[in-house]
């Protein structure tokens, strides 16, 4: 009998419990350690702070479904991997044993890099539920009390969708109410362009999305660096192309999200040869760390270059559909090590994404990730809108029911030549 044990049950480490336990041998045993009892379904935050959606509609708890599906769940944080060990030290001190460990951590959220930013300080945050709940509690306040946003990411961000879908979202909530003239909205970014979005731009995401913040009426500021926010004050410099200071802004705001930069997890960072020096789990192309072949990992936490370099650094953004790509390998390549096979699936790395808008919406599909490309292909519309709830109602409905039956790949993806595997 095989151990395995998935760390961490956010997007990447539910949708691996589930397919695991139907792929791996009946004897084996499947557990997932979690600092969580509950799931919830991050791309839903942008809804919740502006209280589109409560907690209770994007969150459930894991126990329950995991029992029925003949999953083991720990849900006490990790304090520390011990690879060399095959151990897994909790925050209770107990010990866990394993024969394989999939690292599915993803983001620490490096707020700290930027001097007065992050929940609890000057900018609020919608990484995480609880944060999100936070913010919309403020939103609350600032409809009745309204003035400038600023909204965007940090230097060093690799998730740029969000800062976008959350601008939009908050232009179309303030529209609804009749208050968008009260509200200057400011979106900064370290891209070097609007629609950039980590990844050298997809289709005319450029032309695009510049026209979408121009017919909303958001000012951007590009190549930007926050140097520190005070309470109601953003201070950020602007680089040109070549890096050099273009112009420093003093940007008054009453609301404020940013996106910080990701980094990899206390539990797993600086570990030699499983981490690299911003905490990421280094992986081969089969999703298995090079120095320890009984680990893998999947999802942000993966150490992925960036797509380009850029004035003001930016990373790669790590998107839902390879994240179950980067799974799927996962699940296969242990099942045939188990087997005594080598591990022989790579994850396809493609950039699939729905964007909300709050009325429309932008869908892009990225093929390969880095460009030129073989399909390079950006939308706006109302469906994107319609989708998105729908994909969240399926994905949560998903998640209860553990059925790796991929219902959308089936009759939308594989019609387009979508493939999770290479
Ligand atoms: P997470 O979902 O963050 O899961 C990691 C889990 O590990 C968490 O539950 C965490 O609490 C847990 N954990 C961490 N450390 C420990 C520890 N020491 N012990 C135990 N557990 C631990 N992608 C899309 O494709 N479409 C979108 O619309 C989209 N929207 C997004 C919106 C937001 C606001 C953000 C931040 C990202 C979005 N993404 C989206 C990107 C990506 O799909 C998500 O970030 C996704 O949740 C990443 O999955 P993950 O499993 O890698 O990490
Ligand atoms: O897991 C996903 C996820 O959650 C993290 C998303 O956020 C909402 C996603 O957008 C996945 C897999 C996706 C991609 C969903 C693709 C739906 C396919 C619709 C057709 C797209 C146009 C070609």
């Amino acid at each position: 009998m095989a151990h395995i044990v998935i760390l961490g049950a956010g997007t990447g480490g539910m949708t691996c419990a589930y397919e695991m336990r139907e792929k791996i041998r009946p004897w084996d045993k499947v557990t997932v350690i979690s600092d969580s009892p509950n799931f919830h379904f991050v791309p839903s935050n942008p809804w919740v702070a502006v209280n589109w959606r409560t907690r209770e509609d994007i969150e459930i708890p894991i126990a329950p479904y995991f029992e029925r599906n003949g999953i083991n769940l720990i849900a006490t944080p990790a304090k520390r991997v011990h690879p060399k060990k095959d151990q897994i030290e909790l925050m209770n001190g107990q010990i866990v044993d394993y024969d394989f460990l999939v690292i599915a951590t993803g983001p620490k959220l490096a707020f700290d890099e930027v001097e007065g930013m992050g929940p609890g300080k000057n900018t609020y945050s919608i990484c995480h539920v609880d944060h999100a709940v936070e913010a919309g509690k403020a939103w609350n306040q600032f409809i009745r009390d309204p003035g400038p946003i600023v909204v965007g990411a940090a230097q060093g961000a690799s998730c740029f969708g969000p800062a976008y879908e959350f601008a939009m979202i908050m232009e179309t909530d303030l529209r609804r109410r009749k208050i968008r003239d009260q509200v200057p909205m400011t979106f900064i970014t370290p891209e070097p362009y609007v629609g950039h979005i980590g990844l050298g731009g997809v289709g005319d995401s450029r032309g695009m999305m510049e026209s979408i913040m121009r017919e909303r009426h958001i000012k951007w500021i590009c190549n930007a660096m926050i140097s520190r926010v005070a309470p109601g004050k953003m201070f950020v410099t602007e680089l040109d192309d070549m890096g050099n200071v273009k112009k420093e802004h003093e940007l008054p705001f009453k609301h404020s999200m940013i996106l910080p930069a990701f980094k990899g997890v206390d539990a797993v960072s600086g570990i030699d040869g499983l981490t690299n020096q911003s905490g990421f789990i280094l992986i081969d192309p089969y999703q298995r760390n090079p120095e320890y072949d009984n680990i893998y990992a999947v999802g942000v936490c993966v150490d992925i270059p960036p797509v380009e370099s850029t004035p003001v650094p930016t990373g790669a953004p790590k998107t839902g559909y390879m994240l179950e790509s980067m799974v799927s390998a996962a699940v296969h390549n242990i099942c045939a090590m188990l087997d005594g096979n080598v591990p022989d699936h790579k994850a396809t790395w493609n950039a699939i994404c729905l964007a909300d808008f709050g009325d429309t919406g932008a869908a892009f599909v990225a093929l390969p990730q880095i460009p030129p490309r073989n399909v390079n292909w950006f939308k706006e519309g109302k469906w994107v809108h319609l989708a998105k709830i729908a994909f969240e109602k399926y994905f949560l409905r998903k998640m209860k029911k553990g059925t790796t039956e991929p219902i959308y790949e089936k009759y939308v993806l594989n019609v387009l030549g979508i493939k999770k595997l290479k």
